[in-house]
């Protein structure tokens, strides 16, 4: 719980307005209320914008991150040249506040160089740059990246394809050692150096494929654009990558759950908040409603699969029963988690809430409740998640056998 972070206005701010909310409305609504407030990361906006030649890889990238296929109806259209002078965004699937914008090139008639360019797609409106290429990055790029820092945003060079150099190399030495590594740090070396002296780390260009995001370093790219985001950005971009990206990498996976761990306190002090006002039964109820709806947040964001589903039917019998464990939907079966803390050693760890939620509701039974129920049943999930994890990886590596044979 180190990282955890505790943003003291917005919590005053939450009293506050649900204290208005009460006046106005009574008690009828509070559920929604708080509902909002737990889901304010899906109003948090993001934009992505990414440039690069035209046939580098662009519109695959943007299908890729989104978990569409090239074929689904809202991708982005590849190997189409782009005719559109305008940028273009893409949503989400997720989260529609989350936007890819496929900008034009410069160079192309209609932004002929650097400054038009600037000016007509807006370059302020972008919270971070990717930049691509198939080939090597070209004069443009390395100008637009220069411009980019100046307005004390981050870019990120991208080299596509690397599926292709990875197999072309395979042919040619088939007899002798393949040696990825080599191939790979030329590739890198090539890219660095047409980018002249404004990289310092060639760890700063990423290698990757469209076509495979769980090679080489489609996950590493990942990882850098969240930590590139403000930090109610990244929850919201955390959240939205899918299964694909989450499974290929422990990182995400761990990202994801420190993510909903660091929401606890929230879900704990809104649930602190209602038994702050005395209403008999409300307490408990929204609670459980509380409780059920985060557990249903951890479910979906660390890839369980449904009751019944294809994927679930396939696990062995011990991660079934796991997955079980922790699929519940009625109040009554949360009971196990709402047993005694008090002997809990980690019963100081909320204490240091207090000063930021004021002692009446951090002192109730409520606040505690919610807050060691939710403690409780993330490690859960986060356990049977790791089950089902492990699960699929023998299964692809499997698969992988009975295809070689
Ligand atoms: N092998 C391979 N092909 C790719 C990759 N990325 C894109 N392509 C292909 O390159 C072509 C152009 O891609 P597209 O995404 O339309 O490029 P854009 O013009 O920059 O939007 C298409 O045929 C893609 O399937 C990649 O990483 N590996
Ligand atoms: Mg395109």
């Amino acid at each position: 719980m180190s990282d955890i972070f505790l943003p003291e206005c917005e919590i005053v701010d939450l009293t506050e307005e649900l204290r208005k909310e009460i006046e106005e409305f009574g008690v009828s609504n509070i559920e929604e209320f708080f509902k909002k407030r737990l889901e304010n990361w899906k109003s948090v906006e993001v934009n992505i914008a990414i440039t690069g030649e035209a046939g580098s890889g662009k519109s695959s990238f943007i299908n890729t991150i989104r978990e569409l296929d090239d074929d689904d109806d809202d991708a982005a259209p590849v190997d189409v040249l782009e005719c559109t002078k305008e940028p273009r965004s893409y949503d989400h699937p997720t989260n529609n506040k989350i936007k890819f914008w496929d900008l034009p090139g410069i160079g192309t008639p209609d932004y002929p160089d650097l400054d038009t360019y600037c000016n007509k797609v807006q370059l302020e409106k972008y919270h971070t740059y990717l930049i691509f290429t198939s080939t090597r990055f070209q004069a443009n790029d390395l100008k637009l990246a220069e411009k980019v820092r100046s307005i004390k945003k981050k870019f990120f060079f991208i080299r596509t394809k690397i599926d292709e150099n990875a197999r072309a190399q395979e042919k040619r030495k088939r007899k002798q050692k393949y040696d990825e590594e080599a191939m790979l740090a030329r590739i890198r070396e090539k890219c660095f150096q047409s980018l002249g002296n404004l990289l310092t780390n060639d760890q700063d260009i990423f290698l990757i494929s469209n076509h495979d995001p769980d090679k080489w370093d489609f996950v590493r790219l990942t990882q850098a654009i969240l930590d590139a985001l403000t930090r109610y950005q990244r929850e919201s971009m955390t959240f939205a990558l899918g299964k694909v990206i989450t499974r290929s990498s422990q990182d995400i996976f761990q990202r994801k759950v420190n993510v909903l761990r660091q929401r606890i306190w929230k879900v704990a002090a809104a649930s602190g908040v209602v038994a702050a006002i005395p209403v008999p039964g409300l307490s408990f109820a929204v609670d459980a409603a509380l409780i059920l709806r985060e557990l249903s947040l951890y479910r979906s964001q660390l890839g369980l699969p449904e009751i019944g589903s294809a994927e679930f039917v396939q696990l062995h019998l011990a991660t079934k029963k796991k997955v079980l464990s922790v699929t519940l939907t009625t109040a009554a079966q949360l009971s196990p988690y709402f047993a005694s803390y008090a002997a809990s050693t980690a019963i100081e760890e909320f204490t240091r809430f207090v000063p930021f939620i004021g002692p009446a509701i951090a002192s109730g039974m409520s606040f505690t409740t919610t807050y060691y129920a939710l403690s409780k049943i993330l490690p859960d999930v986060e356990e049977a998640a790791k089950l089902v994890l492990k699960e699929a990886a023998q299964k692809t590596a499997a698969d992988l056998e009975n295809e070689v044979d």
